[in-house]
Parts: C-alpha cells; structure tokens; sequence
C-alpha cells in the first residue's frame, strides 16, 4: 500500500519480543519516511485494522509521541470514508484526496468484516487522543447493523449476511460466512464490548445473539469434528475457512466474561479447536490450506490446499492455553511452528507462503504477508511466554493481533 505495511505492523511484537534496537529503528523509519501523502487508492479495512492498530499498539507500549502524532494523521483521512448516505465507511479510499469507491465484485454492497472491524482501532484514536470525535462515526456502524440488520430467529438467535447496502445500512442477500467477509464482525461485537470497558449492553447482547445463531444454524459434525459451515440461499454449505479458526479464540475469550455461557461456550471453543487442529495434522506438511469441505462418508477434505502463513489456529490455542493450561495447546502450537520452520522459511532470509501444503517439496507464493509477523509470531510468542507478557484483563487485542487497551471506563492502569 506504500505505507511500509510490514513495519507498521511489526512495531508491537518486535517490542515485546524485546527486540528494542529494531524496535527503535522501525520508530525512526516512521518519524522520518512515512507519509500517508499517497494518492493511490488503498482498502480501507486492512488499514485501519493493520496501520492504524500498528501505530496505536506501539505507541501505547513505548509512549513514542511521533506514533500518536501519525496515528492522528491517518485517522483523519481514514475518517473521509464515513460518507455513505448510511454512514457506513467506502471499501477504499485515497489517504491524499479522500477520495473513495465500492468495487464492482460485491455488485455495489458493502462487507459485513469491512464495515464491521475498525471500531476497536476508532475507539482507541479517540482514546488515545482525547478527541471523541475519533471515534464516533465508527461505533455508529454497529448501531445502524443492529437497527437495520436481520431479525431475531425464534430461539433469539441472529446471524448478519455479509453484503450490506451503502445507502441503507440495511444487510442485503442471504450468503453466511464466519469466514472470508464475515469473520472479524462477529470477533469485534465481544472485543468492542470489551474494549468500550463494558460500557454498552448493546455489543453484548448481539454477541450472544450471533452465537446463539451459529449454534442453531451453523455448527455441524462430521467425522467426529464439529465444524462451522456456511449459509447461501437458505442452504448449509459443508465448508469451513481456515479464518474461522479465531473462533476457538474468541469463545473461550468471551467465556470469562460472561458466567451464563461459560461452561458452554468454553466447550464449543474446545471442539472447534482440535478441528483447526485437525486442519493441520491431516496434511502431509502438517500446516493447514485455505479451507476444507465436509462430506458424508469422506470427512475433511482440501477445499483449496495453499497456506498464506496465516495466524487463527496458533490464536486460538493462545486463548484456550491461556484459560485451561491444559498442555496440548502448546503441543499443537510446537508442532505448528516447527511446520512453518521447515517448510515455509526461505535460506536467503524470510518465510513465503506455500501453493500446496500436500507437496512436501514447497511451491512458495514469493510473499511473506504482514500478518505473518503481526500475529502468527506474535500468539506463537504468546503461547510461550508466561502470562505476565500481556495482560488480558487491561487489554483486547485487535483482528490483526495488535493488543489495545481496554480499561478506559474502569480506571485501571
Ligand atoms: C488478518 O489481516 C486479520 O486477522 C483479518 O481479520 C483476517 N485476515 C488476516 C489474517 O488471516
């Protein structure tokens, strides 16, 4: 995006990784190269998610003034997209003139994840800044995808599709997904909720509304893996992306916080952890591709067999050892690392991604993607380090793993 993304994003964890030289040189890079001046036309989600949450993370750990300085300068042009007649934000945006677009492949709509998973990022601008203003348009979205989103099912159930109007706000269409661009949504309803410092029942409540729904509608078995499938036209899709796999994460995170599903929501988080799992062990490398398919009598089967190195299993086994300590979730996660070690990492320096993780001579795709270093490091650093290296009670951590703080209304430091 011409933004230095990678460095952006890596700011946090080379800092908790004690990694304070490259930490410092990262901060000077920014204070003397970066420029969000660019007139190109860039996502709007995956920079809010990865700049914005790079810069803020960073700055709250090292009190650097040139991080929120910059944090600012982004946000106020990122805040140019909040111009749909809805208020919901544009797809993409030019960070130089403000101008902004939605891409002819979704026919006009907006993404239910896009729209959905910059709140936390707004909030703590705001926070950080001391400047409300920050923040508002952003918490605004979940208002209007509470007011104009689906109705409740009959057990109190309620799952968003992921198109949503631009005019209206209004969802649109009846494809489910708590994958690929509907995931992170249903992620920032408990993380807002949390990191607002519980302050408004509103994000509670259509949490559990939306797991409420995906356990009538959605979750599955087969083969004696419980899987989270798909909805399109009313059907159930027997598929599951492997970016589902921050679900574990989430509801095990969740189950702390909310007594009345604890028991509950703990042992889904579990049952859908060994299927990530699983989506590794079964293949020949050991790592997991993009996504699987469920059919009866075949079980787990490659839907698409590349890996992009990405971070929603080792995530999801940082909570659930975080809050069981039960030692298989650090057995996966060894087994996992030592997987990307031999497969992934490249002799000149580096780690790709691979095109078939069934070949156990690697076809890379010549790209280490942001998040590598973001977060599939990061929770692997996590679920090895002991749990003084991030407090979960004063921080949530953003869907590019960027830790933020939480205690904003409580008072807490
Ligand atoms: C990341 O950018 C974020 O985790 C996002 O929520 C989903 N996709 C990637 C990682 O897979």
């Amino acid at each position: 995006m011409g933004l230095g993304l990678t460095i952006l994003d890596s700011l946090d964890v080379l800092w908790m990784a004690g990694l304070k030289t490259e930490f410092a040189q990262g901060v000077e890079w920014v204070r003397s190269s970066l420029s969000f001046d660019k007139a190109r036309s860039i996502s709007f989600f995956e920079t809010t998610i990865r700049c914005l949450g790079g810069l803020l993370a960073a700055y709250e750990l090292s009190g650097e003034q040139v991080l929120l300085d910059k944090s600012r300068d982004l946000g106020d042009r990122l805040l140019k997209a909040f111009t749909t007649p809805s208020g919901m934000p544009y797809t993409t945006i030019n960070l130089a003139t403000g101008q902004h677009s939605v891409p002819s492949w979704t026919r006009g709509n907006l993404l239910l994840a896009e729209v959905g998973t910059v709140q936390l990022e707004f909030y703590s601008l705001a926070q950080n800044a001391k400047e409300p203003r920050y923040s508002g348009p952003a918490l605004k979205v979940f208002e209007t995808l509470d007011r104009e989103g689906p109705s409740l099912d009959s057990n109190g159930g309620r799952l968003w599709p992921i198109h949503v109007r631009p005019d209206t706000g209004r969802s649109t269409g009846n494809t489910i997904s708590w994958g690929a661009m509907g995931d992170s949504f249903y992620e920032y309803l408990l993380k807002l909720w949390l990191g607002t410092g519980k302050s408004d029942e509103r994000y509670k409540r259509m949490y559990l509304e939306s797991i409420l729904g995906l356990q009538a509608r959605l979750i599955k078995e087969e083969d004696s893996h419980t899987y989270v499938a798909e909805e399109n036209g009313g059907r159930a899709v027997l598929k599951m992306d492997h970016l589902v796999c921050f679900l574990p994460g989430t509801l095990a995170l969740g189950s702390q916080h909310i007594p009345e599903v604890r028991d509950d929501h703990l042992a889904l988080a579990k049952k859908l952890m060994a299927t990530c799992y699983a989506m590794y062990s079964k293949q020949k490398t050991g790592l997991a591709p993009e996504f699987v398919r469920f059919a009866p009598g075949r079980g787990m089967t490659v839907g698409a067999g590349h890996n992009l190195l990405r971070p929603e299993t080792v995530e999801s086994l940082f909570y659930l050892w975080r809050f069981t300590k039960d030692p298989i979730y650090r057995e996966w996660g060894w087994k996992i690392f030592l997987a990307f070690e031999q497969y992934c990492r490249i002799d000149s320096g580096g780690y790709a991604g691979l095109k078939d993780v069934n070949s156990l001579s690697p076809r890379y795709d010549d790209t280490m993607q942001s998040f590598w270093v973001a977060e599939t490091l990061k929770y692997l650093l996590l679920l090895f380090s002991d749990d003084e290296a991030l407090d979960l009670n004063t921080h949530v951590i953003n869907t590019e793993a960027h830790p933020l703080r939480s205690t904003w209304h409580t008072g807490a430091a």
